[in-house]
């Protein structure tokens, strides 16, 4: 973000970034904190993690390695990270972003044996939301980065649960069309590129 406004700079001292939600004038900051906070503080359905404290640990995990691994190796930081550093590093980040993807896939098997073929409102989970939002744009950022990030033969389940995020109401609303997503992700990397001399 090049022109952040005073009320980002006020609400995200720390980091200056978005998303930041003020609810009653207070700041919360952080995505996967602010789901959190949305979660404890509107108890109705749907309810982002579930009750039982083992099962809301595993979905802690994966929302924590979707975001730590698969995110850092993607999207900004890994697309323009990959075309910036070229040749040999490159091979090296798109191989670990392919295994981590192989591995969500076949920890994901285990945790929805019934896969998803479709997202209810109502049953909304925290990793739907987290799988939804970074692995949405995949099309974009594949065409931009030249290289397949969901393989239809390695990872049949991840990919039938970003088409039925896709197939949602508000996502169809919100999603940026894909030339808007490939512009911007174009963009990224052309400043990346030309911080990187
Ligand atoms: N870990 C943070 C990441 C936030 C983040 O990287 N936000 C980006 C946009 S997606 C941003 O505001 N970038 C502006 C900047 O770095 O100046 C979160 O999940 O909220």
């Amino acid at each position: 973000l090049s022109n952040k406004s005073q009320a980002l700079l006020q609400y995200n001292p720390v980091h200056n970034k978005v998303p930041a939600l003020v609810h009653n004038g207070k700041p919360i900051t952080e995505s996967s904190t602010i789901l959190e906070y949305i979660d404890e503080t509107w108890k109705q359905a749907p309810r982002l993690l579930p009750d039982d404290p083992y099962q809301r640990a595993k979905v802690r995990f994966w929302a924590s390695f979707i975001q730590q691994q698969i995110l850092r190796l993607q999207l900004f930081a890994g697309v323009s990270q990959v075309i910036t550093r070229g040749g040999e590093a490159q091979e090296e980040a798109i191989g670990e972003l392919l295994e981590k993807m192989n591995i969500l896939e076949e920890e994901m098997k285990k945790l929805l044996p019934n896969g998803v073929s479709v997202i209810e409102v109502q049953n909304l989970g925290l990793l739907d939301i987290l799988v939804g939002a970074v692995l949405s744009p995949h099309k974009a950022q594949e065409e931009v980065a030249g290289v397949q990030i969901l393989d239809p033969e390695k990872n049949p389940l991840i990919l039938s649960w970003v088409t039925a995020w896709n197939q949602l109401t508000t996502v169809q609303e919100l999603l940026p069309p894909h030339d808007k997503i490939v512009g911007l992700l174009q963009s990224v990397n052309k400043t990346a590129l030309g911080s990187s001399g």
